[in-house]
């Protein structure tokens, strides 16, 4: 125990009439929905990134947090494990989530880094045990530090790919020896700056290669989760080559991974990339590689990934239709990648920015579901495509140009156009939310 969160007590439901901050009024992990209860459906997950290692900079000053746990030692890297622990207890969380970097500080050597990494995730383990929280998953910082500024397995250089082939390696290992439940790739800089310098060609390849040596080492070493990418369009370099999920597809399709790998698909990311989220999910679903979500919201004003905490209802409801009729997740969940504004310094905000955002799903979620369940939207959306049921019109898609034109000649075929109903579709959607 640590007194970082003194004073706070456990967040339990009590419903929406209740005015107490310190309970959820829509997220009851208990209840049942579908035979499976919100807890199992939502299956949320903590950023340790965001929570516990994010000093509070931007790009015009650094640190405005001041956490006792901030530091290079490994005293200090289990301290900020206790606190974290602390958090997932007062929550009631089911799952975080890591990079290597922010458990552990970062050795002299690579030996060093994968010894502390062993180390913590020995206390980690002990942890998860103790607390019943668990994996979601883990990942490699390849990012941060200057060695990957060029990229990591997109770098010029063969010894940072061969520094980021063996940093995956041990995180692959921790995230095996803490249960995890899925592996995330973030190609943070695996992009470019200019064109000037680069060679896209074969850099697409070195990361196609990289990709399929996770898949064949994550099979060797019997991990029997889900391998995810996470697309970005820019940020923080000026073209990020996972740039969304057709993308994504399109790569995964060349290296023949198609159906190795899926999806984690980010909130923010969608938006910078000029879609919507749902647009994202839907897609993922249709090309059979959604996996998993990190959920925040980005400021439509600024541009950039502000990674704040979900506060949309009606936002978040089409985001969950989508991942219902997806099937739901299976390995995944919904991963808060999402942190603080800089001024919200009390430990409380820490808290309740996390609780706030479990009610803000558990109300999307709930609304998705009874949209789902009444079935007017499924129902309209089906009745727009009836026709290609006929067998004459079903039978165009394995026909050919010039016997269709023949058809349309011989009976006729004169299009009447439809109505595609959009604002009374937005008018059943708006009775949910
Ligand atoms: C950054 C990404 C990152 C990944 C994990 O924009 O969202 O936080 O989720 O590397
Ligand atoms: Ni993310
Ligand atoms: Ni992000």
């Amino acid at each position: 125990m640590t007194d970082f969160f003194k004073d706070i007590p456990t967040i339990t439901y009590e419903g929406p009439d209740s005015t107490n901050e310190f309970a959820f009024k829509h997220y009851n992990p208990a209840e049942q929905l579908n035979g499976k209860s919100m807890q199992d459906h939502l299956r949320f997950g903590v950023a340790y990134w965001h929570s516990f290692a994010w000093p509070g900079g931007d790009p015009f000053g650094g640190q405005t947090f001041d956490r006792p746990w901030f530091g290079d030692t490994m005293d200090l890297a289990r301290m900020k494990a206790d606190v974290a622990f602390e958090m997932f207890r007062i929550l009631g969380q089911p799952y975080y989530c890591w990079h290597d970097a922010d458990v552990r500080p970062e050795g002299a050597t690579l030996a060093e880094s994968r010894s502390r990494m062993e180390e913590i995730t020995d206390y980690l383990g002990e942890k998860q045990a103790a607390s019943g929280t668990k994996l979601l998953w883990g990942t490699a910082n390849l990012f941060s530090n200057r060695r990957f500024m060029s990229g990591a397995a997109t770098n010029p250089d063969p010894d940072v790919f061969a520094y980021s082939a063996a940093t995956i390696k041990y995180c692959l290992d921790a995230t095996l020896k803490l249960g995890g439940e899925n592996y995330v790739l973030w190609g943070g800089r695996e992009g470019y700056e200019t064109l000037l310098n680069t060679d896209l060609a074969r850099e697409r390849q070195q990361a196609g290669r990289m990709l399929c040596m996770v898949v064949d080492y994550a099979k060797k070493i019997g991990f029997d989760g889900t391998i995810l990418i996470e697309p970005k369009p820019q940020e923080p370099t000026k073209h990020q080559y996972d740039y969304d999920t057709a993308t994504v597809y399109g790569f995964l399709k060349d290296f023949g991974l198609e159906g190795e790998v899926k999806m984690n698909l980010e909130q923010g990311h969608a938006i910078l990339a000029g879609h919507s989220f749902e647009h994202e999910l839907a897609m993922a679903a249709s090309l059979g590689i959604f996996g998993s979500i990190d959920m925040n919201r980005n400021d439509y004003q600024s541009g950039w990934d502000t990674d704040q905490f979900p506060n949309n209802v009606p936002e978040v409801a089409l985001a969950y239709y989508e991942v219902l009729k997806a099937g739901g997740f299976t390995t995944g969940g919904t991963n808060f990648d999402a942190k603080l504004r800089r001024q919200s310094l009390d430990p409380v905000d820490l808290i309740l920015a996390h609780a706030g955002a479990f009610d803000v799903c558990a109300r999307g979620f709930k609304a998705a579901a009874a949209m789902l369940a009444d079935g007017a939207l499924e129902d309209a959306r089906t009745a727009r495509y009836a026709d290609w049921d006929t067998p004459a019109n079903a039978a165009m898609l394995t026909s050919s140009l010039d016997a269709i034109a023949a058809r349309v000649e011989a009976e006729g075929v004169d299009p009447q156009p439809k109505s595609g109903r959009q604002e009374r579709l937005e008018n059943i959607v708006n009775r949910f939310v």
